[in-house]
């Protein structure tokens, strides 16, 4: 038989199929009740102590490992770096109502270096965005947390991200319409240091500070590491606080696991006027299971279920008892 005609009907089936799951999965994210947060959410900014901090980015963590480890795919080292700073903008300096995403006197955040969506996904269910359950259809067609981040599918992501160098862009553009609008919203805009490799962060960093958009905190991921290996080998970023510093904006340094520095620097940054501010968050990547950490080939990896059953044990758990937490 000759090719084309095997691979006409095979190719139309497979679209159908493609087709008819991209709609049932837009009918369930809409769903009523589907993606409803649990009913106990808070608005506001909650400024929880470093201490309660900490204990929840663990539990970030967990999360991590086991809905990567149960949807065989994920960005395992990324998220585990960052887990520490996005917890302290969710769960202590942003205001937000996870209840009422779109609240219109919201803080904005936004992560730019979205492939660590397993991060995202889980601080935002823990947060209360949606239920924790949700993070086991995570990268699932009929799902609504897909891999990388669609504003589309879920709700209190500000904007569809994963194309590298965007989100301050957009975060900049935020910032200058509160300005505009004489609103006291605080932006903040998560990204990765590999991503400071993309000119577009420059532009949207030139007019931040000709602005002086003092309602802006960028915070980088500063865990040296990317895709392809270290940031330095693949094409350097040092000196990043003074190209900061030359831009017009002020920088600030912590060591990005150290809770109470995290919280400081995101004080500081609060307070500082006339101009935008950086947090460089020293971080390692893969934080938290100590078999992976700095090893850039986690970048994109999720780990086996046995591989996630030993991480989660370093961490006080099992993946049984985790998948059990999630399930509900
Ligand atoms: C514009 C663009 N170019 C390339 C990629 C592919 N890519 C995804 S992640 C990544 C490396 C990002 O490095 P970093 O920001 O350090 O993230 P980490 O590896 O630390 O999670 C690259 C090149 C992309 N997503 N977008
Ligand atoms: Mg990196």
């Amino acid at each position: 038989m000759p090719a084309c005609l095997f691979v006409g009907p095979v190719s139309t089936f497979r679209l159908a199929r493609f087709t008819i799951a991209r709609v049932r999965a837009r009918i369930i994210a809409h769903w009523p009740n589907r993606m409803q947060p649990e009913p106990c959410t808070y608005a506001g900014r909650l400024e929880l102590p470093a201490s309660e901090l900490a204990g929840i980015a663990r539990d970030i963590r967990c999360d991590v490992l086991t809905m990567n480890a149960h949807a065989g795919s994920g960005h395992t080292g990324g998220s585990l770096s960052a887990a520490d700073f996005l917890t302290a903008i969710l769960f202590h300096a942003a205001a937000i109502d996870p209840a009422r995403p779109r609240w219109p006197d919201r803080d904005f955040w936004n992560v730019s270096n979205a492939h660590i969506s397993p991060l995202i996904y889980s601080t935002m269910a823990e947060r209360g965005y949606f239920p924790l359950r949700e993070l086991l259809a995570f990268r699932r067609i009929d799902g609504s947390l897909q891999g990388h981040p669609c504003a589309h599918e879920t709700p209190g992501i500000e904007v569809s991200a994963g194309s590298l160098g965007q989100g301050l862009s957009v975060a900049v553009g935020v910032a200058l319409a509160a300005k505009l609008d004489n609103h006291p919203r605080r932006v903040f805009c998560c990204m990765g240091d590999g991503e400071q490799q993309e000119g577009a962060i420059w532009e949207a960093a030139m007019s931040a500070a000709h602005y002086r958009l003092d309602n802006i905190t960028a915070v980088i991921d500063f865990n040296r590491m990317q895709i392809d290996g270290p940031v330095t080998e693949v094409i350097g970023i040092d000196p990043l606080a003074d190209k900061w510093r030359a831009f017009g904006w002020r920088v600030f340094e912590c060591d990005g696991h150290e809770m109470q520095a995290i919280l400081d620097a995101l004080a500081e940054a609060d307070r500082v006027t006339g101009q935008p501010s950086v947090v460089l968050a020293h971080t390692v990547m893969g934080r938290g299971w100590p078999a992976i950490e700095n090893d850039h080939t986690w970048h994109g990896k999720p780990p086996t279920v046995d591989q996630a059953d030993e991480a989660l044990r370093g961490l006080g758990t099992t993946y049984r008892q985790w998948l059990a937490r999630l399930s509900g």
